[in-house]
């Protein structure tokens, strides 16, 4: 007799050795999937695959612990896992491995991953939560090693915030902080920095997190001697164990093929976190990887004879299978028999992935054929044309490109032409494009009406005798607005606690709402930056604050990895609308007047890139941000926090939109486009220039990504003729972004009557002081020269050279 974690009912014999037949039979059967799995890369059916091979039972360990409302973190090799707690078969496997670009039949990534990275839907077709308490979740997995650690500390996080913070409404989201973050990691990769400062920051934050690292000796290629300290993970980590005095971990460390002991170390894990909120590391040993690291080489070139051995001997199914016969579970002909239905089993799923992933293909083949067909009837090149109607007809499992290039090549052979058929090829090809790109190409944002996009301007309004204060109160105030209107919002990060962020942008704000909700966090970007991850995709609302953008470097691997690609690695079923605050641009050295934007916004596709010019537009996207279901980046401005604002009305209510410039002075000879603190040099300049008779234009960009939805920016370009894009950045970093935007997609070149220019920093980082920055980035003096070099050009009679 023994108990069952599920239920705490008492289980008979027969219970429990039907749990073990039901673990042995999803551990073979995931097995037979990574056999047969490398076999279709070998034979050229799939591009590559990755598996979970020889780390299947502590998986079913694992599985027997996790509950509804868990969440996963966890990298490629967890496909047991996954098929133990219902949400990979067989045949979804092998769709994911075959690249399905349909969730239906892929509901891993629709065909968007590669095989082996698993998630579970937290949002239905249209963007709504599901109730994530029903079910059992899985955040969606990325390929960078330890790269799910961050994220993991955040949905651990959130139940320590919803067991403690009052009011929040949890119904889709938590029963009281039960649920468990659960981490898996492979032994090589904890190398990683992200792994060392997630330990630690769940160590300090004390959050119901449980990291298993399944442990094989190897990162590809590379023995643990090279990895880590001692080759022992659990042991050089021994200081993180708690006791009697001091708040810690709890570590434990299980041999890997050992079924009984796994179990027993997976209840005390799951026990200490779920209802202590300690986390927990499960150094799971002694794992193998029966088939190599993945289906690009082979593990015999690296492992000695011994440890192939080894591996076979201690292959973790092999040990279970002997377990069982034992401790008479069950007889070796029963378990044989059972191996032979699964392989059964095993292929008919994957025959079924494949007819269902070849099936469309050859029905638009088929389309296609009789399109290219009908075309060479009607031409004058029917030869050529039929040969493409019959090479692509000839391939036996055809893919889109073939079927698309074939028909694209036809009407290379018609561009003289003019008749029925060439019409209807050119519009079953547009119409295959429209139906087809969205598969590879929707939801990098969120399509649902919560986007950013469809949230509505609401402008700032004023008492006649309006105050004018430091921006740094309009700031604050709107902060308080927006803790007292959503009790889910909270805001983390270095200084941010107790003394109200380093600019007093949140000052007073910790007394009022609390430590959890107006948090000081360490000196570890990257995991602040995963917990407002992990925290959003289980239904807060945080505000994860980096100090300044010239440290956002650290979070940026995660921003741009995990962050970005979540929407559209998922294809909308996952979401993370976490808001990154943090204050940059001009200020003093190389380390604090950082306004690297260029290198961020091409590398966040994904994410929302704002930069307000002052701190009511600044407050305006947080409120706008807030309504939303988009992640997004807020940088403000470090110089105008004691610059004066007037305070509006209607804190936490007036929205900043997203993609829409504002032009802040109208002109007529000139259109200077720029953003953040470089504007008040644009407007200091244009008044100088103002007065020999230059009449610019000034537009602030505001929102660098989305990029000007409305076209604007082309609008006063048609009236000046002449374009400047000033940016303190370096040159070909964000000003060549918003020139391409400009020039390219609005098209603003047939305007032009004078070369269009950019204005940028020096190639260096801006050095200190005040000459510093007059000698490394544009200069009032500078934007004036340059405008009035423009002018000399036009019209040297009126403006002689100047310089
Ligand atoms: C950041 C990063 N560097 C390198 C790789 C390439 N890579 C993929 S898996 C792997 C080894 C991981 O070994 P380990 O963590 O022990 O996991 P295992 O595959 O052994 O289970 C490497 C180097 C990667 N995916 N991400
Ligand atoms: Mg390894």
């Amino acid at each position: 007799m023994r108990t069952d974690p599920n239920t705490t009912k008492e289980m008979t014999f027969e219970d429990f050795r039907s749990e073990i037949l039901q673990d042995y039979r999803i551990a073979r059967t995931s097995r037979e999937c990574s056999l047969l799995g490398r076999r279709e890369v070998l034979t050229g059916k799939a591009k590559f695959g990755i598996f979970g091979d020889g780390k299947e039972v502590p998986q079913l360990a694992w599985a027997k612990v996790f509950k509804n409302g868990d969440f996963r973190s966890g990298y490629y090799r967890d496909q047991t896992f996954m098929m133990a707690i219902g949400a990979l078969t067989v045949q979804q496997f092998f769709a994911g491995l075959y690249g399905h670009p349909d969730l239906e039949h892929d509901p891993m990534s629709a065909g968007r991953q590669m095989g082996g990275h698993f998630g579970t839907h937290s949002l239905d077709a249209d963007g709504n939560w599901k109730n994530l308490t029903e079910q059992k979740n899985s955040s969606a997995d990325i390929s960078p090693t330890a790269g799910q650690m961050p994220r993991l500390l955040g949905l651990a996080q959130a139940s320590k915030i919803y067991r403690h913070v009052k009011g929040i409404d949890t119904t889709n989201f938590s029963k009281n902080g039960n649920e468990v973050a659960w981490g898996t990691i492979g032994n090589a990769s904890t190398s990683e920095g992200l792994f060392f400062e997630t330990i630690n920051a769940a160590g300090v934050l004390q959050v119901p997190m449980v990291i298993s690292i399944w442990d094989d000796e190897y990162g590809i290629s590379v023995h643990a001697r090279h990895q880590t300290t001692k080759e022992n993970i659990s042991e050089i980590l021994k200081g993180f164990q708690r006791d009697n005095e001091q708040k810690g971990y709890e570590i434990i460390k299980v041999k890997g093929w050992d079924y009984p002991e796994l179990i027993e170390a997976y209840q005390k894990a799951s026990h200490i976190a779920r209802e202590e909120h300690v986390p927990v590391m499960i150094h799971v040993v002694e794992l193998t990887q029966p088939q190599g690291h993945s289906t690009s080489g082979s593990h015999e070139r690296y492992k000695s004879e011994d440890r192939l051995a080894w591996e076979m001997e201690y292959d973790c199914i092999a040990q279970m299978r002997k377990w069982m016969l034992g401790n008479n579970i069950a007889s070796e002909e029963k378990l044989d028999e059972m191996d032979k239905a699964i392989k059964k089993e095993v292929r008919d799923g994957k025959k079924a992935a494949w007819d269902a992933f070849v099936l469309p293909l050859k029905n638009e083949q088929k389309e296609a054929v009789s399109m290219i067909n009908a075309m060479a009837d009607a031409s004058i090149n029917k030869v050529f044309i039929q040969k493409l109607a019959n090479d692509l007809a000839a391939i036996g499992e055809p893919i889109r490109k073939d079927i698309l290039s074939a028909a694209r090549k036809t009407l290379r052979y018609v561009v003289a032409e003019n008749n029925p058929a060439k019409q209807a090829l050119l519009n079953w090809i547009d119409s295959y494009i429209e139906n087809i790109q969205p598969k590879y190409s929707s939801h990098l944002f969120s399509q649902s009406k919560h986007g950013a996009l469809h949230i509505k301007e609401v402008r700032p309004t004023y008492d006649n005798a309006a105050e004018e204060v430091d921006g740094r109160v309009v700031i604050r105030d709107n902060f308080d607005a927006i803790f007292s209107k959503y009790p889910e919002a909270l805001v983390f990060g270095e200084d941010a606690g107790h003394i109200g962020d380093v600019n007093q942008g949140l000052e007073g704000l910790q007394e009022k709402y609390g430590e959890l909700r107006i948090a000081d966090a360490g000196i570890r970007e990257a995991t602040i930056l995963g917990q407002g991850m992990g925290m959003a995709m289980r239904g807060l609302k945080p505000i994860a604050e980096i100090q300044y953008l010239d440290y956002i470097l650290y979070a940026l691997q995660i921003m741009s990895d995990d962050l970005a690609t979540l929407q559209y690695r998922t294809q909308g079923r996952q979401k993370a609308p976490v808001i990154i605050r943090t204050r940059g641009h001009r200020l003093e050295g190389i380390w604090h007047s950082g306004s690297q934007m260029g290198g961020v916004i091409n590398l966040v596709r994904g994410i929302h890139v704002l930069v307000p010019r002052n701190m009511t537009k600044a407050a305006g996207f947080y409120n706008t941000l807030l309504e939303s279901d988009d992640p997004a980046i807020i940088v403000e401005c470090l110089n105008g926090y004691r610059l004066k604002e007037k305070m509006p009305t209607n804190l936490g209510a007036f929205k900043t939109p997203l993609g829409v410039v504002e032009t802040i002075k109208e002109g007529n000879d000139i259109t200077l486009v720029s953003y953040g603190s470089t504007l008040r040099l644009v407007e200091q300049a244009s008044k100088e220039l103002q007065e020999v008779g230059i009449d610019a234009e000034i537009i602030d960009v505001q929102s660098l990504l989305p990029f000007d939805l409305n076209h604007d920016i082309v609008k006063s370009v048609e009236k000046t003729n002449r374009l400047m894009v000033i940016d303190e950045d370096v040159s070909g970093g964000a000003s060549a972004f918003i020139l391409n935007e400009i020039i390219n997609t609005q098209n603003a070149y047939q305007y032009l009557d004078s070369q269009p220019q950019t204005l940028t920093a020096k190639p260096h980082r801006p050095a200190y002081g005040t000459d510093g920055d007059y000698f490394s980035k544009p200069s009032a003096e500078d934007i004036f020269e340059a405008v009035y070099a423009v002018m000399h050009e036009v019209n040297p009679a009126d403006y002689p050279k100047l310089r």
